[in-house]
């Protein structure tokens, strides 16, 4: 649906997208001064805007060190995404890595668009974390260290068992949580969390890009690796491509919500990791991409358009989760609400609906025992009924402008 279309039908989008529109223009003008720092921010907001948004939020000082921490782990996986390495050139460097970000004179040339730029201007990202606190740069360079050699190991092994996806996952997102867990204790924010809870909160957000992915990932050309475990899809289908084509249709959307039931296991601990953090801006940082999660995955359960084209939350809605994310009573009302979506779309001759209903009321019932759901609260359900009285006021409010507007211009006898 065309922006204008999305708007009609979802009027109360639009006070929020003005208000995103406003923070981010903001926040173009807070580049800082220096440089390689200068380098580092504008870099964040090309490859990603919504993060560089919530990342703007945090203390000084623990925003350049996730900043950092972010770019570098954007390098990494440039290097590791790169088809055109060959094998042996690229495992040295996934595994030296957590070297190279000490040397301002290394550089290596990959990538494309934005992330080559990334690669041959990474001196700037070397010369902004050696500026950082000594506890910062040893979170940082154990993480990517970890990561590297883990990316290492998976160039070289498929993903064939659901053991497989978790250690893959936890390799790319787990650690990234474990990594911003010891950046906010070391900024004495936060006290230190779990690594398993850490683990959860990458987990769940990796699996529902995976899933989310599936036909931008198929159809990569050169062919990219897939990420979808055989041990679940091959319950479904011979071969991973074949959940693309139409004659598949019935088997790839029950593949899609097995993917979907085995992400719901990490939304626990997320709200538990969530609900131990007390500084406000940590806590809005993480909150919101969890919640984009969940909505997301919402979306996709049971969507043929995943196999398709592109299932992505719409902006408005993404627009909303940011301005209404503040506490943990809004966490537990968009998950209680993006569950509740999620529990509407179950067909029972799905073969894991049973699961998947279990999953998600143990979920529900946490929300609930929260204590935290109040009736007065905006809730992200849209009732068909509701949206439609919201377009009609907005088309009258429309030809009204419009009429006046007509009146106002024309000549007075
Ligand atoms: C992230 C995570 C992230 C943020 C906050 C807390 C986290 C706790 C544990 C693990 C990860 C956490 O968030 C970003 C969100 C993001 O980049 N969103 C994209 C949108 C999109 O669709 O991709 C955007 O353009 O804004 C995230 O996805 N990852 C990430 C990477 C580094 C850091 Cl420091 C934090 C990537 C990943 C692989 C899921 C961990």
């Amino acid at each position: 649906m065309g922006s204008l279309g999305a708007m009609l039908k979802h009027p109360d989008d639009i006070y929020p997208l003005l208000k995103l529109k406003m923070a981010a223009r903001n926040i173009e003008k807070q580049i800082p001064p220096e440089p390689h720092w200068a380098f580092c921010y504008t870099m964040l907001h090309k490859v990603s805007r919504s993060f560089a948004l919530v990342i703007q939020q945090l203390d000084t000082e623990l925003r350049n060190a996730v900043c950092i921490f972010y770019l570098v782990l954007r390098a990494l996986d440039t290097v590791e995404d790169d088809t055109a390495i060959e094998t042996d050139v690229k495992l040295p460097i996934l595994i030296d890595f957590h070297r190279h970000i000490y040397d301002a004179k290394w550089h290596f040339a990959c990538g494309t668009k934005e992330y080559k730029v990334l690669m041959d201007e990474f001196h700037h990202v070397s010369t902004a974390f050696l500026e950082l606190g000594k506890g910062y740069q040893e979170a940082i360079e154990d993480i990517t260290k970890r990561m590297g050699a883990g990316m290492a190991k998976f160039i070289c092994k498929e993903v064939e068992t659901v053991d497989d996806y978790d250690e893959y996952c936890h390799y790319v997102a787990g650690l990234v949580g474990l990594g911003l867990s010891k950046l906010f204790h070391a900024a004495e924010l936060e006290d230190l969390a779990t690594d398993e809870l850490s683990n959860s909160m990458g987990l769940f957000l990796q699996k529902t890009n995976i899933i989310r992915d599936y036909l931008e990932d198929i159809n990569e050309i050169p062919k990219s690796r897939m990420f979808w475990p055989r041990q679940i899809w091959s319950k479904y289908v011979n071969k991973l491509e074949d959940l693309k084509y139409e004659e598949n249709s019935d088997k790839a959307v029950q593949c899609l919500n097995d993917m979907v039931t085995n992400a719901l296991i990490h939304m626990e601990d997320c709200l538990k990791y969530m609900s131990a953090l007390r500084d406000p801006a940590i806590f809005k940082f993480c909150a919101i991409p969890q919640i984009m999660a969940i909505g997301t995955l919402a979306l996709c359960y049971n969507n043929i358009e995943v196999f398709r084209g592109v299932v992505k939350m719409r902006r408005g809605l993404t627009a909303k989760v940011i301005d209404r994310t503040r506490t943990m009573a809004d966490v537990y009302a968009a998950f209680y609400d993006f569950s509740s979506i999620l529990k509407s779309k179950v067909d029972k001759k799905d073969p894991n609906a049973t699961k998947t209903l279990s999953r998600l009321e143990s979920v529900q019932k946490t929300c609930r025992d929260s204590g935290a759901l109040i009736n007065s609260r905006k809730s992200y359900i849209v009732k068909s009924e509701q949206s439609y009285n919201s377009a009609l006021i907005m088309v009258m409010f429309l030809i009204l402008a419009i009429i006046y507007a007509y009146v106002s211009a024309s000549p007075r006898f």
